[in-house]
C-alpha cells in the first residue's frame, strides 16, 4: 500500500494558503502568526493520530508513534518555515510526506521494531536572524541559551526574546538536546532546489554529501559627507568599498576557488541610506558554500585579504563576523545503500548527487545515520514563487521514503 496522495495534497493546500504574501509566494517565518497557524493545523493532525508530541525549547516539533516508543526512532521530516516570498515545496514536502507515511504505517498496522518520529525543525531558513538551521543546531547543542540571547534580528530582538514571546520555554534548551541513542536514522525528503535531476531526466536523487556553509556579516565604515561638495579624492565611501568587494566575490568564486565553491551577497544595508549623503556605513552578508571541505576555507582567506586591502585603499574601518557555519557532511553509506536498494528494486529512475543547499538532517549527522532523497525542481528554481515540483515526482518521492522507512523499521 502506498501513501494516500489526495489526503497529503489536502494538507499541502491548507499549509501553502498560510502565507504573509498571498499572490507573491510563501512567506511563513518561524515564530510568526503564519507559523502559529500552520503549527496548529499540523499538531491537530498529529493529535488525531495519537502521536506522542513534544515541542522543544527552540520550537522543533517531535512526534512519535510505535509500540516500543523509547527505542531509537526512525526520524523523518523537514521544515515548514520559508524565506521571504519563497516557494511552496521547500521543506514542506518533507514534512507532509512524513505525516502521511505515519498515517499509512498506523493504518496498515505494520509490525515496527522501531518507533517512527516526525520532526519539524524550527527556523531552518534563518529568515529571522540570518542563521540557517537554527532549530537543528540548537537541538544538537551548537548554541546554548546565553548565545541565543546575543543573536539578534534587524530590530535588535534576540532569539531568546522572540522564541520566549512565541510561547516556548527557551530556558529548557539544555534539557531538550538530542542524545546519541535517541534516533537510529534520519531521512529527509526534500526538493533538489537545483537543476541536476531535471537536466539528467531523473526523478529521484540519492544525496551523497551536503554542502558546508559559512555566512559572514561584513560591516564597512567610512565618513558620511555632503554628496555635492566633497571632492572625489577626499572621500572614504563604504559603498565604493562594498562594490569592490562584492564584484570580487563573484570573480573569486568563479576563478580563484574550487569549481564546487559558490558565493552570494543577498542582503545589504546602508546608513543613512539617503541619495545626497555619502554613506557612513554599509553592511552586507556573504553566503559561501562548498561540498569540498576545504573550499570554504580557501575562499574565506581570499575574502579577508580583499576586505583588508579595500579598507586600506578607501580608508574604511571594517568588521567581518562569522554568523553561521556548518561543515560539509558526507551522508551515511548504509542509508544511501538502503535507499538505492529499494530505488533499484522498484525501478525508480534515480541518480546520486550532492546538495548545494544546506539541510537540517546534516546537523544530526554526528548523532545518527543520515540520508536524503531529492525530487526534481522545475528549472532548478527555488526560494522564489516560481518554485515547482510535479505531483508525480512528489508522489514517487513519498512512496520511496515510505518503503525505505518500512525496511529500516522492520529490521
Ligand atoms: O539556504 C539553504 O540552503 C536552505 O534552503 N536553507
Ligand atoms: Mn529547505
Ligand atoms: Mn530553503
Ligand atoms: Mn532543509
Amino acid at each position: 500500500m502506498g501513501i494516500n496522495f489526495e489526503r497529503m495534497m489536502l494538507d499541502f493546500s491548507k499549509i501553502i494558503s498560510i502565507t504573509k504574501t498571498p499572490g507573491n509566494g510563501c512567506t511563513r517565518f518561524s515564530y510568526s502568526p503564519e507559523d502559529k497557524q500552520a503549527r496548529q493545523y499540523l499538531l491537530s493532525q498529529m493529535e488525531l493520530l495519537g502521536l506522542s508530541i513534544k515541542v522543544d525549547a527552540i520550537g522543533n516539533i517531535r512526534a512519535k508513534f510505535g509500540k516500543e516508543i523509547d527505542k531509537p526512532s526512525i526520524m523523518i521530516g523537514s521544515h515548514i518555515d520559508t524565506v521571504e516570498s519563497g516557494g511552496k515545496y521547500d521543506g514542506l514536502t518533507g514534512v507532509l510526506a512524513a505525516l502521511e507515511i505515519i498515517r499509512v504505517l498506523i493504518e496498515e498496522e505494520t509490525e515496527l521494531r522501531h518507533p517512527i518520529e516526525l520532526i519539524i525543525f524550527a527556523e531552518e531558513e534563518g529568515s529571522n536572524f540570518g542563521v540557517t538551521m537554527l532549530g537543528s543546531k540548537v537541538l544538537t547543542g551548537r548554541y546554548n541559551v546565553e548565545e541565543l540571547k546575543s543573536i539578534k534580528n534587524g530590530e535588535g530582538i534576540s532569539v531568546y526574546e522572540k522564541v520566549q514571546s512565541f510561547g516556548l520555554n527557551i530556558e529548557n534548551v539544555e534539557n531538550d538536546l538530542l542524545r546519541k541513542n535517541e534516533v537510529m536514522s534520519m531521512i529527509e525528503l526534500h526538493i533538489e532546489q537545483g537543476a541536476v535531476l531535471e537536466t539528467q531526466s531523473k526523478s529521484i536523487g540519492i544525496v551523497q554529501a551536503i554542502a558546508g556553509m559559512n555566512t559572514y556579516k561584513i560591516n564597512l565604515e567610512g565618513e558620511s559627507n555632503h554628496a555635492g561638495t566633497t571632492p572625489m579624492g577626499l572621500r572614504s565611501d563604504p559603498m565604493v568599498g562594498a562594490a569592490n568587494i562584492i564584484s570580487f566575490i563573484q570573480q573569486a568564486a568563479k576563478e580563484m576557488a574550487l569549481p564546487s565553491t559558490v558565493a552570494t551577497v543577498g542582503k545589504i544595508s546602508c546608513q543613512p541610506n539617503v541619495p545626497n549623503i555619502i554613506p557612513k556605513k554599509v553592511e552586507f552578508y556573504i553566503d559561501i558554500r562548498d561540498v569540498e571541505s576545504n573550499g570554504i576555507e580557501i575562499f574565506s582567506k581570499k575574502l579577508k585579504e580583499k576586505v583588508k586591502n579595500v579598507s586600506e585603499e578607501h580608508s574604511l574601518k571594517n568588521t567581518i563576523e562569522l554568523i553561521g557555519a556548518s561543515n560539509t557532511v558526507k551522508l551515511s553509506p548504509r542509508i544511501i545503500e538502503q535507499i538505492e536498494e529499494i530505488a533499484k528494486e522498484q525501478n525508480y529512475n534515480y541518480m546520486k548527487l550532492n546538495s548545494g543547499a544546506v539541510h537540517d538532517s546534516a546537523m544530526l549527522n554526528n548523532l545518527t545515520e543520515v540520508g536524503m532523497i531529492f525530487i526534481p525542481s522545475l528549472g532548478g528554481k527555488s526560494h522564489c514563487p516560481e518554485e515547482f515540483t510535479s505531483e508525480k515526482d512528489i508522489h514517487a518521492g513519498c512512496n520511496l521514503l515510505l518503503n525505505v522507512v518500512r525496511a529500516l523499521a522492520t529490521k
